[in-house]
């Protein structure tokens, strides 16, 4: 949209007043940053309205995107970024006097999601609005996001995140789309005049279900797209009717707080009211808005798709079923027909500590309905496949088994899709999670890698790097990242080489100023920084950093004189408040980076870093400043990695196993440009088969290994008592789960690979360069095409090379 500075200054102005009665020096930052976004609301009113009048006048196709989790981040800048008005708006605060970052930072960032798959969800969103795609998100509005992560004495302690404290000025809530959400009770199929069966619903606990709206702007395209967030309240009839506190209570809860697990599925019933209480009203109101312009629901496949972000919206399934039978009155099969025309599942996880599971007895009191309908699509599965593949398989893939609920069966079931996010994760879910499924619905099998919002992690990011690469090549990669590759004729540019460390310099400044600023370390900015940033899991082995980091620290002390670069060792990471091991890790981290960082030996050499609250926001500072990118997990265990790609983006080479999208990251970049290192996929699975992996040899082989490994007990890091012993024995008494001895000495041999390359700054940076050029393969704008050209058959405008 077009805006003048002056008009800018003139309505901002104007909504300081409205708002606070008072003129601009009298108002916070926070209270700026809400008058800002109120503005922006309003810039882009009509846009917004405009693009629902548009889908409807053309009938066009919706796509609805479930997911339990939206790790949106910040919102204001990228919205005056997609609007056009970034420039103006900054040019407009200036003039006033005020800084646009510090009023940007006042803005909470929304945590609700754990990781990877919540900011999936977002940048797949943001990739929606920007293609013209007619795509809606639907979700849960928790009042409290993910646990704010503190350090005490070096352990991680968990505050709430009260993110909603201050309003949130994005979001409208439309209290007329509401509906009734039911759970519990009786539920029995009363014959009617026409010989059809109706559910009579006796006893239920009835709860309203209020959405939340706020607008996803697409980047310069005149569209706003919706993204849904329900919140739990008490229905109508409590107005006159007595609700004790327990049952007021027992409502709140259902949208209190976001689970902070992503990795252990618990069986939890409060969970699955979560899940069942999004997936009802989701497709309640897509059917109700369905209905206000169709004649029946014989259109139904062609006007809309339902994605299934993992199994935790996977009730969409039954319930589709139910209103289509119940409220629609359509015959199974057609009920059926439609429900897997409209539905297609994505698979994030190979662990199977992570499928999702139900405890029937729990599920079958908590929705009785919908478990009567599970119960049929489980009886004609069988019937149906039973003759064909016989009952063995059968058994072992029916939705229903072992007294629970198989919830990744019943997505594969009931959609007409299926993938994977890496084509690693795809052929494992086909040859080994999902195997037999696999063997009776082959066709529903794809891959679709994950992407990243390239506008968000580099332009808005990395505003230097943007800059810099304007200069070079045509602005068209703003929209189009493939054209990020056309970077490559400048390989040999001695003094764009530079440029690229300048801008690098410049990142790690104001990260340097951060951590100096937060936790009062003093780290080189001529040092390699070392970075990896996601959750704290076994699998992804921070725990092999950690001992990179305790050998660098003993061999400094053994030998002072030794050359090589500065080394920043820097860690984001939460970890789930139950997973003890992960919790011991933190502690680790932390008594490792005090030690280390106050020895006078070893001086500004080598550093430990462990940021706390890592999250969207401190990834946008972090991913900048990064030079290695750890993406070590034990091949197999991640099923693609996004954090991966970010760094990638912004210049950081990677140093990574042959584990989900690395093994594409490094194919595009090519290998001369990344660190690999570690046991294949096919090594590890080997291991599993034979049996005969053996953690103890390898500390036995290995005298250094012994050294670094010793230090976790001999009292060489001060402070971790239980902590080290912990994590001693799990690598040797029992077996070290994940192969991090394995691959110990391969790991090492690449970090001392890259201090010696390091040193080369020119080489380094056609490194770096490298990754930049190819990063724009995994923009979020060419996965989400292939989503809608592959799975939901919807148009979009992705510009193709
Ligand atoms: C399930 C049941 C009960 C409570 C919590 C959960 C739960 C919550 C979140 C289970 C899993 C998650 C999140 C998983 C996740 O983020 N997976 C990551 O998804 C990314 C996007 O596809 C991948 O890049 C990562 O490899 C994958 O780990």
């Amino acid at each position: 949209m077009k805006l003048t500075t002056a008009q800018f200054k003139t309505d901002f102005l104007n909504e300081i007043k409205t708002l606070y009665a008072t003129d601009l020096n009298d108002t916070s930052a926070l209270g700026q940053f809400i008058a800002l976004g109120h503005l922006v609301r309003r810039y882009d009113g009509s846009q917004w309205t405009k693009t629902s009048e548009k889908y409807r006048k053309k009938d066009r196709k919706q796509v609805y995107y479930f997911s339990i989790e939206f790790l949106p981040g910040r919102l204001l800048k990228s919205n005056l970024l997609n609007l056009g008005l970034l420039d103006t708006v900054r040019a407009g605060l200036k003039e006033l006097e005020l800084d646009f970052e510090t009023i940007s930072a006042a803005e909470p960032d929304p945590g609700l999601g754990n990781g990877g798959l919540g900011r999936l969800a977002a940048c797949y969103m943001d990739s929606m609005a920007s293609l013209g795609i007619a795509g809606n998100g639907n979700g849960i509005r928790y009042r409290y996001g993910l646990f704010k992560q503190v350090f005490m004495d070096g352990y991680q302690v968990e505050l709430p995140d009260d993110w909603l404290r201050n309003g949130n000025v994005w979001e409208i809530r439309r209290e007329n789309k509401a509906c009734l959400v039911r759970f519990g009770g009786n539920v029995w199929m009363q014959p009617q005049a026409d010989g059809q069966l109706q559910p009579v619903y006796e006893q239920t606990d009835d709860v309203l279900a209020v959405p939340y709206d706020v607008g996803m702007i697409g980047y310069r395209n005149d569209v706003t797209n919706t993204l849904r967030l329900w919140s739990a309240e008490l229905p109508p009839s409590a107005d006159n009717a007595y609700y004790s506190q327990e049952q007021r209570d027992r409502i709140d809860d259902i949208t209190k707080v976001l689970y902070p697990d992503d990795s252990n599925s618990e069986g939890q019933a409060l969970r699955l009211r979560q899940e069942y209480f999004f997936s009802s009203a989701g497709v309640q109101s897509i059917i109700r808005h369905y209905g206000l312009r169709h004649q029946g629901m014989r259109e139904l496949g062609k006007k809309i798709a339902i994605h299934i972000n993992d199994t935790h919206p996977t009730l969409v399934i039954p319930e589709l079923m139910r209103l289509l039978m119940d409220d629609h009155h359509c015959s199974w099969d057609v009920a059926w027909a439609l429900t897997t025309q409209v539905m297609s599942y994505t698979n994030h996880t190979i662990l199977q500590e992570a499928l999702e599971t139900w405890p029937i007895d729990m599920f079958k009191g908590l929705l009785p309905r919908i478990y009567q309908i599970v119960v049929e699509i489980d009886r004609r599965y069988r019937a149906a496949k039973t003759p064909i593949f016989g009952e063995d398989l059968v058994n072992r893939t029916a939705p229903l088994g072992n007294g629970q609920v198989r919830m990744a069966y019943l997505a594969v079931i009931g959609s007409h899709s299926v993938n994977g996010v890496a084509p690693l994760h795809t052929e494992l879910l086909k040859n080994d999670v999902l195997r037999d499924l696999y063997q009776v619905y082959p066709e529903r099998f794809n891959n679709k890698t994950n992407g990243i919002a390239t506008r968000r992690w580099v332009q808005l990011a990395n505003e230097p790097l943007s800059q810099l690469i304007d200069s070079k090549i045509s602005p068209e990669w703003r929209q189009q990242p493939s054209q990020l590759k056309t970077l490559m004729a400048y390989q040999k540019d001695a003094k764009f080489l530079k440029q690229l460390t300048t801008v690098k310099q410049t990142n790690k400044q104001a990260l340097a100023a951060y951590i100096k600023q937060n936790l009062g370390i003093e780290v080189r900015t001529d040092a390699i920084f070392d970075v990896q940033i996601k959750r704290l899991h076994a699998y992804k082995r921070q725990l092999l950093h950690v001992l990179e980091i305790i050998r660098e620290y003993l061999d400094l002390k053994a030998h002072p004189a030794t050359k090589a670069p500065a080394h920043v060792h820097i860690f984001g990471a939460k970890a789930a408040p139950s997973y003890h091991y992960a919790k011991a890790i933190i502690k680790l981290i932390n008594a490792l980076a005090d030690l280390v960082n106050h020895d006078p030996d070893i001086g500004d050499r080598l550093k430990v870093v462990f940021i706390p609250n890592y999250g969207v926001s401190l990834g946008e500072l972090i991913i900048p400043a990064a030079d290695i990118s750890e993406q070590i997990s034990t091949a197999s265990k991640e099923a693609s990695g996004t954090s991966n790609m970010k760094l990638m983006a912004n210049g950081a080479v990677s140093l990574a196993t042959l584990d989900g999208a690395n093994i594409d990251i490094i194919q595009a970049a090519g290998e001369a440009n990344e660190y690999p290192f570690g046991l294949t996929a096919k090594a590890v699975y080997g291991y599993y088969e034979r049996g005969d992996y053996r953690s103890v040899d390898f500390y036995q082989a290995d005298p250094e290994l012994k050294r670094v490994l010793d230090a976790l007990v001999d009292g060489t890091i001060p402070g971790i008592t239980t902590e080290g012993r912990e994590i001693y024995d799990s690598l040797l008494r029992y077996n070290d789960e994940f192969f991090v001895l394995a691959d110990y000495e391969s790991y090492v041999q690449q970090q001392r690979q890259i201090s010696q390359d390091f040193q080369d700054q020119t080489k380094w940076q056609q490194k770096a360069l490298a990754n930049i050029a190819a990063a724009g393969i995994f923009s979020a704008d060419l996965a989400v095409a292939r989503y809608a050209d592959d799975i939901w058959q919807v148009p979009h405008t992705l510009l193709q090379d």
